[in-house]
């Protein structure tokens, strides 16, 4: 494989998705080795089918909002590659969305989806429209918009969507209702529902358990454990909600949130109500942190980043690229042992060379964010088997596929000098499943 040769066919095709490049090129990177020792896979040209996507869907969404005022935003679904099952992944409502961003994780939603151990392909999809502000009546006629135009691309077989930035439980519900009356099917098409119409347990904790449980195998593996641990989270949505949830339960301490406006730093940890009160943060919609420091008299850092605090674990939890070399650099000269990434691509390229470098753990968010995705697909069987798991059921189910996850990276990561590279293992794993499915089915 000739991955210049690749990367400047890309470049040229789609020149300035950033994003979606940098996403590309870290793949092809990890797996160039495993790739060459395949000549069957370059004879049939597998890298340069699974950087396009099968198809992108774009559509205009107009609607009214309170004030009477006509918005138009635009909508997307990418779907990216499904040899191995339906479209899977998220919609993301951000005023940041655009076609780089998403072709970026409708990739990583690929190898993430196949890590999973379930039969998901790679699917991912949103809106530039910013729910910051918006009253509960305009999301709903945003989400209905949105779906009048959607709908006739998926379904329970052939694509499945779900929550991101910007979608969760309420989103989910008006977009599953237009679908319902649009389809007159009542078959689950979306995942992340409310518990009354389809939707399982553990799910909206999944993503931010699933890391956790990813992160404490790593350290165990590395012969430590999450006890007595000080942990930096960014975030403070309902992914940074269930890792806080997850990291103080297992006796760990969460010393920061953070948000748009800068970030918080509580020393006594963030913990029981403290965690709850994000829920309520959240709810507000007015995208920022610092109220938590008025209620509850901790610090309060404006427009600053947490990865400049002394702590032994770092776990972002928001968006792509918000830890870069500098936070990298700060980060270990600190004394972190482990970086967990549970946002999507969390760091920035340099930042992952730096950490690998000095040998500090690094887990990818394809492996260590899983968890929200195989959820979904655990969603996805209960709605086809007509019955709902309880939730020790969902969260003994979602444990395993972690541990299963874990060990794909370790059998695929691990390093002559014993070092376990993470980002290698996942992007090995995830590809092969793939690669092999799409080998076996011909050139479509
Ligand atoms: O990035 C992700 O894996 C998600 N936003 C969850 C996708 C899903 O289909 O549950």
């Amino acid at each position: 494989m000739n991955i210049e040769k690749l990367m400047q066919s890309l470049e040229a095709k789609h020149p300035g998705e950033n994003e979606y490049l940098q996403a590309v090129h870290e793949v092809l990177m990890t797996i160039e080795d495993v790739y060459n020792a395949h000549p069957e896979f370059e004879q049939a040209k597998i890298a340069e089918r699974l950087v396009e996507p099968d198809r992108i869907i774009t559509f205009k969404v107009p609607w009214v909002d309170d004030r009477g005022d006509v918005q138009v935003n635009l909508g997307y679904r990418i779907q990216f590659n499904n040899a191995i099952g339906p479209y899977k992944g998220g919609l993301r409502f951000h005023p940041s969305v655009n076609l780089s961003i998403l072709k970026f994780l409708g990739f990583e939603q690929i190898f993430k989806n196949a890590l999973t151990t379930l039969p998901m392909g790679g699917g991912k999809g949103g809106s530039d429209f910013n729910p910051k502000g918006k009253s509960d009546a305009e999301v709903m006629r945003f989400c209905q918009a949105f779906m009048t135009e959607l709908w006739q691309y998926i379904g329970p077989e052939t694509d499945v969507p779900a929550g991101d930035i910007g979608v969760g439980g309420r989103e989910i519900g008006y977009m599953y209702g237009m679908y319902r009356k649009l389809a007159r099917q009542n078959t689950g098409v979306l995942t992340g529902k409310n518990l009354e119409f389809g939707g399982s347990l553990i799910r909206p904790e999944a993503t931010g358990f699933g890391g956790l449980y990813f992160v404490k195998q790593m350290l165990e593996t590395a012969g430590t454990s999450l006890k007595g641990k000080t942990i930096a989270i960014s975030g403070f949505g309902n992914v940074a909600w269930g890792a806080a949830t997850k990291a103080t339960e297992l006796g760990a301490k969460v010393v920061s949130i953070s948000g748009p406006d800068g970030y918080i730093y509580d020393e006594d940890g963030i913990s029981g109500e403290k965690i709850d009160y994000l829920l309520e943060l959240r709810a507000t919609c007015n995208d920022i942190v610092s109220p938590y420091a008025e209620k509850f008299g901790a610090k309060y850092i404006p427009n600053r980043r947490p990865w400049e605090l002394k702590v032994d674990i770092a776990l972002p939890c928001a968006t792509q690229n918000e830890l870069d070399k500098n936070d990298a650099k700060l980060l270990i000269e600190n004394g972190v042992i482990c970086v967990g990434e549970i946002s999507n691509m969390g760091c920035t390229p340099e930042a992952i060379d730096l950490l690998l470098k000095h040998k500090i753990m690094y887990g990818p968010g394809k492996a260590v964010n899983a968890g929200g995705v195989a959820t979904s697909g655990l969603e996805m069987t209960q709605n086809a088997m007509h019955l709902s798991w309880t939730a020790p059921e969902v969260d003994a189910k979602l444990h395993q596929i972690m541990s299963e996850i874990h060990t794909q990276c370790v059998r695929y990561g691990r390093e002559n000098d014993g070092y376990i590279n993470y980002m290698k293992g996942a992007n090995v794993a995830g590809f092969l499943k793939v690669a092999k499915a799409m080998m076996a089915q011909g050139i479509i």
